[in-house]
């Protein structure tokens, strides 16, 4: 048995207890298929159930279109394909309004009995056995199901960055599985896993090339390669994905057609519709397009004095007639900036170039909006452009992949970080405007909504560097479905899923995970402050690496004080983004939170914060902590050495020897800073350089 990751949560051990087990080959030995379902995703859900369940329960299941013969068996089918699956959704029919709502229903009578997976749609009915199969994994009772659940949002997106040469922006677990030597993997076998996994998690939208798009994934959407992508686009169809491309804002020029890409020139408007109307032909359900314009040295509407309106809305207008969307990411800011300018504040960016243009915007144009005003790192407030765009569809856009956070190397658990966000009020619309409800449409009439996230998978064998930052993708998808979900119960699932073995294994993966996202922020830059990563890499520790930059992301750390004014008094005004209440709050040094102290102000190294502790104490405090953490739950994992298979047992120990190596370099190279700047000691004595 090979425990290389790769079969992630889908691993379905077999189920030990043998009573259990029987239970499950009674429900589940024969399959009945009802109405026709060709390569749909439903012929997908027999196929994972065939792969499934002889792992599980040791029998291979018998698919039937009819069950007159059975006692008992199983029905999958879509709303009307058979009386077995209206019976069932009898009660529970609000679910199935939703185009992805399911049912799970075991229904018992004298003549036969059934476990009924009824959907809205095909693809529904494939989440529902993928709930099944989890809870089988899970060792639950499938006896008396009464189950009725839909998503919570309706675009459940990933985006890849990775680009056609193999090579993946900002990836850390190997290369591409999609692209190698500028080809398509089209016949990779794992492309297949990958959607199963993506489906199995909810997941209906995957954007799959960087949203850097350079010239060879220009031509994506070109007869050069449109037939490549189409047979991606099949894969993922019968898993119930649509596919979704980034393309270049300046194709027509890049592809030598147009000489321009002014969105208001005709011939530009004229070359898209020929081009969305070539790629619908191949693709019939294609998704739509990500745009990255006018960020980053991106070509977009700028140029030719248009704004993004503009922009977005000639794309719009070319996808339209077939339903297609454009997602337009609002990650724009000036990255030629003057580190000596203290005007300036790349914060500000996002909100003060599309705020404006409310209203403005088509309504399959969506904006897709970073969860910070900055950029993915360990902590920040709440972007304040999310939901201050009442006539504009927006989703929020997180980064699984841990650019920012450890790299896959350090374990880093984000579900909690995005919860928080999730959770926070934007009081928008009055109490009650949360983000969590904004990204589900619920407070602006939004026509499309939802949450995006950069993937974090590459082609190593556990698809994501670090098995732990399995976690992350799992919990990525849970949340999306459920946000109610604690960042807990998410882990453990997960951990359950994937370490089925033991549950000391189980309860210790749980620990760590729910607290690393805080240990990784302890010993890294401090109270929101940011940034003080080796430039391009992000890794490691280079407290000035970005200080004297043109990119706008500056600690202003002197022999007095670090952190940024963003206040409305004497800063960069950034606070009045917010809504009042918020303002307001992170305006006062009183209270504004601890954690973003110096997202908000510049303080002197002996502020006191909140907790009591002075800046400075609580630099150095949180450094050493940190790495003691690290050092603990080291000899805490030390301790499951017989419990944990070989392969992950030493894998995961390897990569937390390295995170102690790179956080101890955190610690020593943060305090010693702060202190030769401040020349404050630390109280209570300990090392210092
Ligand atoms: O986080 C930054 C990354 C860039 C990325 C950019 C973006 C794809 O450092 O690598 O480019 O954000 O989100 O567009």
């Amino acid at each position: 048995m090979k425990f290389n990751g790769y079969e992630a949560w889908l691993r379905y051990d077999t189920v030990t207890d043998e009573q259990l087990a029987e239970q499950y080959r009674n429900w589940t030995n024969t399959i009945v298929v009802a109405g026709n379902t060709d390569a749909g995703p439903i012929t997908s859900a027999v196929k994972e159930l065939e792969l499934a369940l002889p792992k599980l329960t040791g029998a291979a299941p018998k698919v039937a279109k009819d069950a007159q013969a059975e006692n008992s068996f199983l029905v999958l089918g879509t709303i009307g394909s058979s009386a077995y699956v209206d019976d069932a959704i009898i009660g529970p029919i609000a679910a199935l309004s939703h185009e992805e709502g399911y049912v799970l229903k075991t229904i018992t009578s004298e003549k036969q009995s059934y476990l009924a997976i009824a959907g809205a749609s095909e693809r529904a009915v494939l989440y529902g056995v993928f709930h099944l199969l989890r809870l089988m994994a899970q060792g639950e009772s499938i006896e008396q199901l009464n189950i009725a659940e839909q998503p919570k949002y309706e675009l459940r997106m990933i985006n890849h960055w990775d680009n056609m040469d193999g090579s993946i922006e900002r990836g850390y677990a190997g290369r591409s599985i999609l692209y190698k030597d500028n080809e398509l993997l089209v016949d990779s076998p794992r492309i297949v896993d990958y959607a199963r996994m993506m489906a199995s998690i909810g997941i209906n939208g995957i954007a799959i090339n960087n949203v850097n798009v350079h010239r060879a994934e220009t031509f994506l959407i070109t007869d050069k390669l449109l037939p490549q992508v189409k047979k991606f686009a099949a894969i993922f169809r019968s898993y119930g994905i649509k596919l979704y491309l980034s393309v270049n804002y300046a194709a027509t020029i890049e592809l030598g057609e147009v000489d321009t890409a002014d969105p208001l020139d005709e011939r530009v408007q004229a070359w898209w519709k020929k081009k969305a109307e070539e790629v619908y032909a191949a693709i019939p359900d294609f998704g739509g397009f990500v745009v990255k314009a006018d960020s980053e040295n991106r070509p977009g509407p700028f140029t030719y004095g248009r704004d993004h309106a503009d922009g977005a809305n000639m794309l719009a207008t070319a996808l339209q007639p077939y339903g297609g969307l454009v997602l337009w990411r609002c990650f724009v800011y000036d990255c030629h900036q003057d580190w000596r300018d203290r005007s300036t504040d790349r914060a500000r960016a996002a909100y003060d170039h599309f705020k404006p243009l409310d209203g403005r915007f088509m309504d399959n144009v969506i904006l897709q909006i970073k969860n910070g005003p900055m950029d993915f790192q360990v902590r920040e407030p709440v972007s304040p452009l999310f939901g201050a765009m009442p006539n504009t569809n927006a989703v929020m856009e997180f980064q699984i992949t841990q650019e920012y956070t450890g790299q896959q190397r350090h374990v880093c658990y984000l579900i909690p970080q995005w919860k928080e966000v999730l959770d926070f009020d934007t009081k928008v619309k009055g109490d009650g405007s949360t983000v969590k409800e904004i990204a589900a449409g619920n407070i602006h009439p939004y026509k499309y909504s939802g949450i995006a996230a950069v993937t974090n998978i590459g082609d190593d064998d556990n698809w994501t560097g670090h098995h732990l930052a399995q976690a992350n993708l799992y919990g990525y998808g849970r949340l999306l479905w459920n946000p109610e979900l604690s960042s807990e119960e998410i882990a453990a699932e997960w951990a359950q899923l994937t370490f089925s073995s033991s549950t000391d294994v189980q309860q210790l993966l749980i620990d760590f995970l729910m607290e690393s996202w805080s240990i990784y922020e302890k010993y890294t830059s401090p109270l929101g402050v940011g940034w003080m990563v080796t430039p391009h890499y992000h890794y490691g520790p280079d407290i000035d690496g970005y200080e004297y930059s043109k990119w706008g992301t500056y600690h202003f750390a002197d022999n007095k004080g670090i952190g940024v004014n963003r206040t409305v008094a004497s800063g960069t005004g950034y606070t009045s983004q917010y809504e009042p209440e918020h303002a307001a709050r992170y305006e006062s040094l009183d209270t504004c939170p601890d954690e973003l102290l110096l997202f908000f102000h510049h303080v002197p190294y002996t502020h006191v914060l909140h907790s009591g502790k002075t800046v400075i104490q609580h630099i150095y405090d949180t450094h050493f902590e940190g790495v003691e953490r690290v050092e603990y739950w080291i000899s805490r994992w030390e301790e499951l050495k017989d419990k944990v298979d070989a392969d992950r047992y030493e894998h995961i120990l390897g990569r937390l020897q390295m995170q102690l190596e790179n956080s101890k370099e955190w610690r020593d190279i943060v305090n010693t800073y702060f202190y030769r700047k401040s020349g404050i000691a630390d109280e209570k004595g300990r090392r210092i350089y």
